[in-house]
């Protein structure tokens, strides 16, 4: 997959040379090329922003350099083997965008080619996505419901999160259709504790179970962990689990779980 960045702080993205991606990149499954916006600018001040039409606080980045850097790197796309008439997928983070999950990161591991035009300020003149919309099925996407500073940040999850679900990056394909999130993954039950040697550490021991070798009993108590953890942590998730889905034990184990919580927020709201 090739990963195109088009950014202001082209040094935020140095965590891409590490680890799984730095090591997908040495073996040539990632090809990440990094621009900076500011080398399609034409003022002696490198100008990427402007105050807002309207009025109103902060600033915009203007469409003129982003738009000639995009236009610059879809057409080094013709350059490459067989790279005639492709073009990128184009996502550009926001807190105002479409929320990004494991849905949209196999979505977006499907694609061959990403260009991500994360923004500073108070983001890129809209006219920038009107533009490239229909012929780079142009994404605004948001990483969660909190507010950054810029989209730097956002790449950085959305390239990692898409990364690890291409072939060869992981080291074991299981790792990938087991996470909490992925589509049919245990009706999207959160994942239970985890637990490696020593078997006592400071006092706390591993569940003995885990120790006892009884594989249908341990595949029990996770899905127990998995259910109890839901309930408390993603009351949403947990609301959502289909009954159709789920055993005679799972419905007492989740039963139990959410009379747990409520207990709780009985004592709570008593003070
Ligand atoms: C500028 C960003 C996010 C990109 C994602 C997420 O755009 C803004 N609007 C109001 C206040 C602050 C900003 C700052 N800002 C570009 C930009 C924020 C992404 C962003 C995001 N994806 N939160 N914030 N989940």
């Amino acid at each position: 997959m090739r990963v195109d960045i088009i950014s202001i702080f082209p040094e935020y993205f140095a965590p891409l040379g590490v680890s799984l991606i730095g090591k997908a990149r040495d073996r040539g499954i990632l090809d990440i090329r990094l621009h900076q916006l500011r080398d399609w600018t034409h003022d002696v001040h490198r100008t990427v922003d402007d105050t807002p039409y309207g009025g109103g606080p902060g600033m915009v980045m203007k469409p003129e350099p982003w738009a000639e850097a995009i236009d610059a790197v879809v057409a080094s796309g013709a350059a490459e083997p067989g790279g005639e008439a492709a073009r990128p997928r184009l996502i550009v983070p926001t807190p105002s965008g479409r929320r990004f999950t494991q849905q949209v990161a196999l979505e977006y591991a499907g694609e061959p080619w990403l260009l991500f035009a994360p923004a500073r300020y108070e983001g890129i003149d809209a006219r920038v996505i009107a533009e490239y919309g229909e012929s780079l099925r142009a994404d605004e996407v948001s990483i969660g419901d909190y507010v950054l500073a810029g989209g730097e940040a956002a790449v950085l999850v959305i390239v990692e999160a898409v990364a690890r679900l291409l072939p060869g990056v992981l080291g074991n394909a299981a790792s990938v259709t087991d996470d909490s999130f992925a589509p049919g993954a245990m009706e999207s039950l959160l994942e239970g504790p985890v637990y490696t040697k020593p078997p006592v550490w400071r006092g706390h021991e591993v569940p003995p179970i885990l120790l006892s070798g009884h594989h249908a009993a341990i595949a029990r108590w996770r899905r127990d962990q998995a259910l109890r953890r839901t309930v408390r942590n993603r009351p949403d998730l947990a609301a959502g689990l289909d009954p159709g889905e789920l055993g005679e034990h799972d419905r007492e184990v989740l039963d139990e779980a959410w009379r747990a919580v409520r207990s709780e927020e009985s004592v709570e709201s008593a003070g």
